[in-house]
């Protein structure tokens, strides 16, 4: 991890809810920050960013919805020597749809793969953009340039790209808190809303998940959705990228270590053991909500009941569910199915001296939490679904004493990292009994091996350091940058050219002359360039030169007095003229190369060779495999060492491996064209790895200039695709202009 203090001037964060609640004071309103996870996490990115907590020279700014009673508050008290509240006031029928409509009678339900409780409203949709709308208002009053803007939640999927659209450079994270589904559940959003809300996202410079699952359902939405191509963990937009990556939230590990030893804490625990005549205790705690599971919790738990009479007695089961939304249907049934169920599993199995359940309905201080948290004996965490859930590591993380059992959901986010928890699936009530029984005669040995384990991952991977990690992929962001920008001195370039009387031109085509796009047939120049090219091919000699093959590359220039070369310089084809076949290997490698390749084709399904006259390609932009990316390095391996009758080079593009010949390149073929003439003006502009041939072959006055970021043996560089679009148009004019 790096510990650079990073550059960013503030820090602006963005969430559905403010972390504050105002108290009213003789002097006036006074902001008090809650604790938080993400509070916490803020103040120490914060820090690293080299903003003191203390007499901030710049405080952190915090936007988030403001309800009627913020509305009477002076908004210049809104703020402590911390933080910045900015509180987003809305029409309460858009509030409405967008809150209770879109996020919570939607996207939730949806997105925890609960379809059956979705409602899909075109009004909801349309007060979701408006509210993300009056977001982007409040937020652009007051970013400058230099600030990082870090957007949270599925509340504002459309945020990041709004922000985007109205200051391009401005730096923007997003942070999904809950899953994002697999693609199955995506499409059955309306076609403009899952590209608008998949369009939203990728507006930000990095977006974080919890888990790599989620990373990759949102990879594939992407490449459903948009068609973008996608190398690793980045997705390459004409003018940008976005990285995606998992990143684990946590818990502030110390204070949950910490605070069970602090009296109030073991006061109310005794109070608790004594009150449930030091019964083993089973808790849970969740907001009441369809996702938590509780009613399977409560069937296992009984069906725990009914095998071991031998329990009975012995054991209570402390649940605690948070008051929510018990105002909507689906939540009042839920919770009227929890209280049926506790009231007869009580009633089944209850005495005049023993409550096998204690439920309430209620919302616990952070102290009597802590109580529990410390004092029972098994944690009973079974979420039908949760991005995370942060309970379970709070458990974990108050148990000092090294005792206690987590059961966990295979289905929370959390199970992926407590591996040594005793996981369930919380639908199968027979696994639940099993656990809980499986719990109570945990050795203690086992106990503490387990929650060592787990305490030691915690202690590892805190919110600190999820905030940290988040922090320094931004580091990495802009330390890319100053690599990204163009540096191309355009006034005298042009003034050259403009002067020159030989002028040689060399264009590579995808990335260069053309946008990158995932299906590789759909290339093409605008028209715009393509007039500007006309215009450049008939005053220079001007050669496009590509990894295409012939006929893809006549089609494309048709009309214009171009040179082609085609399959990175096999293939030569004057203005008007025939094309002349450059390379003349034997092609007895073929067959052999084509048979390691097949072996991949086999396995791989959705992959295909694609035979070029002097090279083959092995394609698998549609393969779905984890491990893709791995297995393709592993061809190319596998090739390079290959005993061939000539020497191969061996290519790895974007989801394409490419063997052809050594003999030719677009360096040779570049050498060969200037050595005919007497230029006194060469520019040479490519992206890919492949024109890194020609910059090195062409003699140091040329302009050789390198498209995007990456390492380059170019004098120059152009930032983006566009650019080149840019620039050719200003060079076609300065012909006009002479
Ligand atoms: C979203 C995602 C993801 C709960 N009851 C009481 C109480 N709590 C505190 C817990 C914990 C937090 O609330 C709940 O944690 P979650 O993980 O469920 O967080 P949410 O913000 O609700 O949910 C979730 C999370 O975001 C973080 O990204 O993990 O999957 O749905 O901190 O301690 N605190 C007190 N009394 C209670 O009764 N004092």
């Amino acid at each position: 991890m790096k510990n650079s203090k990073s550059s960013f001037k503030r820090l602006l964060i963005v969430s559905y809810r403010l972390p504050f609640t105002v108290k009213q004071t003789e002097q006036g309103a006074e902001l008090i920050q809650n604790s938080g996870g993400l509070v916490s996490a803020v103040l120490s990115m914060a820090e690293r960013m080299g903003q003191s907590q203390e007499g901030m020279a710049s405080k952190i700014h915090w936007l988030g919805h403001g309800d009627a009673s913020l509305q009477q508050i002076d908004p210049a008290t809104l703020e402590n020597d911390t933080f910045v509240a900015h509180p987003v006031f809305m029409d309460e029928v858009v509030h409405k749809g967008f809150y209770e409509g879109f996020s919570n009678d939607l996207i939730w339900p949806l997105f925890h793969y609960f379809p059956s409780y979705a409602s899909f409203r075109e009004s909801d949709f349309d007060h979701y953009q408006q509210a993300n709308t009056r977001f982007l208002e409040e937020l652009t009053a007051f970013v400058e340039p230099g600030d990082l803007v870090w957007i949270h939640d599925f509340q504002l999927m459309l945020l990041p790209d709004m922000l985007r659209q109205a200051m391009p450079n401005i730096t923007i994270g997003y942070f999904f808190h809950i899953p994002f589904p697999s693609y199955e559940i995506i499409k059955l959003l309306p076609r403009t809303w899952r590209q608008a809300l998949v369009r939203g996202i990728l507006g930000a410079d990095i977006v974080g998940f919890h888990t790599v699952d989620y990373v990759q359902y949102f990879m594939q939405s992407v490449s459903e959705v948009t068609n973008l191509p996608i190398i690793g963990q980045r997705i390459v937009l004409p003018d940008r990228s976005v990285v995606v990556r998992d990143f684990p939230i946590s818990i502030d590990f110390n204070k949950f270590n910490l605070t069970g030893q602090e009296t109030d804490v073991v006061e109310t625990r005794q109070h608790y053991q004594n009150l449930l005549r030091n019964n083993k205790i089973i808790f849970s705690v969740d907001r009441l909500d369809y996702t938590k599971g509780i009613t399977y919790r409560l069937q296992g738990y009984e069906r725990f009941l009914l095998q071991n009479p031998d329990w009975h007695d012995k054991v209570t089961f402390v649940i605690t569910v948070v008051p929510s939304r018990d105002k909507i249907g689906h939540y009042q049934e839920i919770k009227r199915e929890i209280e049926e169920t506790v009231g007869r599993i009580n009633g089944l199995f209850g005495t005049i001296g023993w409550r096998p359940i204690v439920y309430s309905y209620t919302s616990l201080t952070f102290t009597e939490l802590m109580a529990l948290y410390t004092g029972c004996d098994i944690a009973l965490i079974t979420p039908i679904r949760d991005g995370m859930n942060l309970v379970c590591k709070e458990f974990v993380a108050s148990r000092q004493d090294l005792h206690g059992v987590l059961i966990l959901s295979e289905l929370a986010g959390a199970a992926q990292e407590l591996k040594e928890a005793v996981i369930i699936n919380p639908t199968d009530t027979q696994e639940v009994a099993d656990a809980i029984k499986q719990g109570l005669n945990m050795s203690p040995q086992e106990q503490e091996r387990r929650l060592l384990s787990m305490r030691t991952h915690l202690q590892n991977h805190n919110v600190f350091r999820w905030s940290s990690e988040f922090l320094t992929a931004f580091d990495d962001v802009l330390s890319n940058q100053p690599d990204m920008e163009t540096d191309l001195p355009v006034q005298p370039f042009i003034h050259a050219f403009g002067e020159a009387r030989q002028r040689l031109l060399l264009f590579d085509f995808d990335g260069t002359l053309a946008p990158i796009v995932n299906d590789p047939a759909e290339a093409r120049p605008s028209e715009t360039l393509k007039k500007a090219l006309y215009q450049l091919a008939e005053n220079s000699d001007l050669v496009v030169i590509s990894g295409r093959n012939r006929s893809f590359l006549e089609k494309i220039f048709d009309g214009i007095p171009v040179y082609l070369v085609a399959e990175h310089g096999a293939f030569l084809k004057k203005p008007d003229q025939d094309w002349e076949r450059l390379d003349l290997s034997a092609g007895d490698w073929v067959e052999p190369a084509r048979s390691v390749m097949n072996q991949y084709v086999e396995r791989f399904e959705g992959s295909f060779i694609e035979e070029k006259e002097t090279a083959i390609v092995w394609h698998y932009r549609k393969v779905e495999a984890d491990d893709i990316e791995t297995q393709a390095v592993e061809l190319a391996t596998q090739l390079r060492g290959g005993a061939f009758s000539i020497p191969l080079t061996v290519i790895q593009g974007s989801k394409v491996i490419e063997v052809k010949p050594a003999q030719h390149s677009k360096g040779t073929v570049a050498l060969n064209i200037f050595e005919q003439t007497p230029y006194d003006f060469i520019v040479s502009i490519g992206d890919d790895t492949t024109d890194e041939d020609m910059f090195r072959q062409l003699p140091n006055w040329a302009y050789t200039v390198k498209v995007g970021a990456g390492v380059s043996n170019a004098r120059y560089r152009l930032a983006r695709q566009q650019d080149v679009e840019t620039l050719l148009q200003r060079m076609s004019e300065a012909l006009i202009e002479v």
